[in-house]
Parts: C-alpha cells; structure tokens; sequence
C-alpha cells in the first residue's frame, strides 16, 4: 500500500468516524428532546349502562359477545355473565372465602381467573362455568387478558408476563416504560388490535402499550367518567376495560361503580 492510499484510508476512517459520531449525538438530542411519541386522549361517553355497586370489579371482557366480570375481596369473589344492557347477572358463581378473585379471560373455550395472594389460577369452562383445574402462579395475580395464544399477566409491578396457558410458565417479560420510566401497579388488561390497554392501579388513566417493546404510546385521561354526582362513600377506584370484538366497542367501568359506560377516545 502506497502513503497516499494509507493517508486516504486514515482520512476516510476519520470522516466516517466523526459523521457516525454526529449521528449518535444527534439522535441522542432527539431522544432528549422528543423522549418517546405518546398520544394523550380523554373520553367520550357513548352510553352508559347499570352496573353493580356491590361488584369489586377486578376482570372485565367480552367473550361471543356477552360480557363477563370477575370481583374481588375475601368472602365476596365472584365470577359472573352479565346482562349489558341491564347489568343484570345471568350466571355466577363464588369463591371459597379463602381467595380473593382477580382478573380474567377465556381463551381456547377456558376461562382463567386469578387470585391475589392464592398464588392459584382457576380453571372454567366458559360455557358451563365447570370447575376443570388450578395452575401454580409464583408471584401476585391482578390483570389477566390473551392475544389469543398466550396469556398475558400483571401482579402490581410494571411488568408484562407473558404465559402458557397449559402450564402458567413465563414464556416472556416485558417491561412497562412511559418516557423511559417504569409505569408501575399495572392492572385490569385488555388486549385489542394488537396493542395491551391497561388500568394502572389507584390513577384515573389507562395506559396503551406496544407489547413487543413494553413502550407506552398513548394516555387516556379518565379522570371525569364517573361524575361526582354518582360517587358515595363505597365507590373505588377506574378498573374494568372490555373490548367488544363482534361491535368493535369499548366499555370501561371501576370498582364499586354504579355505572359501566361505552366509551370512545378523543384525541387531546
Ligand atoms: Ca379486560
């Protein structure tokens, strides 16, 4: 190699060191400036429909397009087919006063429904709500939904589980983060086009989550669906989100609410 080709390279590696050097200080500017694009929504009540005071709801979804709810508290779970447009129960059944009923979803005709602190998940069939088994969860139960081949799973941290269904083994983890920032108390879930929307426990939003990355993209502001009027002494916390796939609807609902409501974002 000549002292001129040598030169030429040197100065080529140069170059190509300081225009790669730009570019990461750039998109780190960027990523400083514009950390993560989230959209920010508030509601619109579409309808609102009766809803049990006394149902502590910890699970709420569609399955054939009839609702269904889990409730919690010790001595007061239970599981129930519901009645949308009256919030009548058609079926239910309770729990031993020993578990306290957390979230739940039904996938390949099973219904799952987590406990709190049982470290159990029940096993139902849907159709006849008959009792078919229980599977060991390690950690605490609070959301459950499925994007229809695995089960997906919250226990109060900022972390997505992702599980068999057949032996509630973790088949991944996935880190919740807003702006960079872990979004903890994670809750009630709903998978719907293929993004996760979950209740975060003890706030008036719901955070939408791209699944592969754990990264939020948007913020829904519900701060004002239950109006003042309708709270009592009772009425707890946003909890409930369930997607109707066969009228492409959204109802979201809380604990102890006197109100279930179909709902549609708006951009803020
Ligand atoms: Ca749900």
């Amino acid at each position: 190699m000549s002292t001129g080709n040598k030169l030429f390279n040197r100065v080529f590696l140069f170059r190509t060191m300081l225009v790669m050097g730009l570019v990461l200080l750039l998109s780190g500017a960027i990523n400083f400036l514009y950390p993560q694009q989230v959209d920010f929504y508030t509601l619109k009540v579409i309808k609102s429909y009766p809803h049990d005071r006394s149902a502590y709801t910890q699970g709420l979804f569609f399955h054939n397009n009839t609702l269904y709810e889990s409730c919690g508290q010790y001595g007061s779970s239970s599981f129930r087919k519901n009645d949308l447009e009256t919030g009548r129960i058609l079926k239910k059944f309770d729990f031993d006063r020993r578990y306290f009923a957390e979230g739940a979803c039904v996938l390949n005709g099973n219904l799952y429904v987590l406990t709190w602190q049982e470290n159990k998940c029940f096993v139902y069939d849907i159709e006849t709500f008959k009792y078919l088994g229980e599977l060991w969860n390690p950690t605490e139960g609070w959301g459950l939904t499925t994007d229809g081949k695995q089960l997906i799973m919250t226990d109060g941290s900022a972390v997505l589980y992702f599980l068999d269904p057949l032996t509630f083994s973790v088949v991944n983890k996935v880190a919740v983060t807003l702006n960079g920032k872990p979004v903890q108390y994670l809750n009630e879930l709903e998978y719907i086009n293929g993004e996760i929307w979950a209740n975060v426990y003890g706030d008036d939003s719901i955070v939408i989550i791209n699944p592969q990355t754990g990264k939020v993209r948007g913020v829904v502001d519900c701060r004002n669906l239950l109006p003042r009027s309708l709270r009592t002494a009772n009425t707890d916390v946003l909890n409930g989100i369930a997607y109707n796939e066969a009228t492409k609807s959204l109802y979201l609902t809380g604990k102890n609410w006197p109100k279930l409501y179909k709902v549609e974002l708006v951009k803020k």
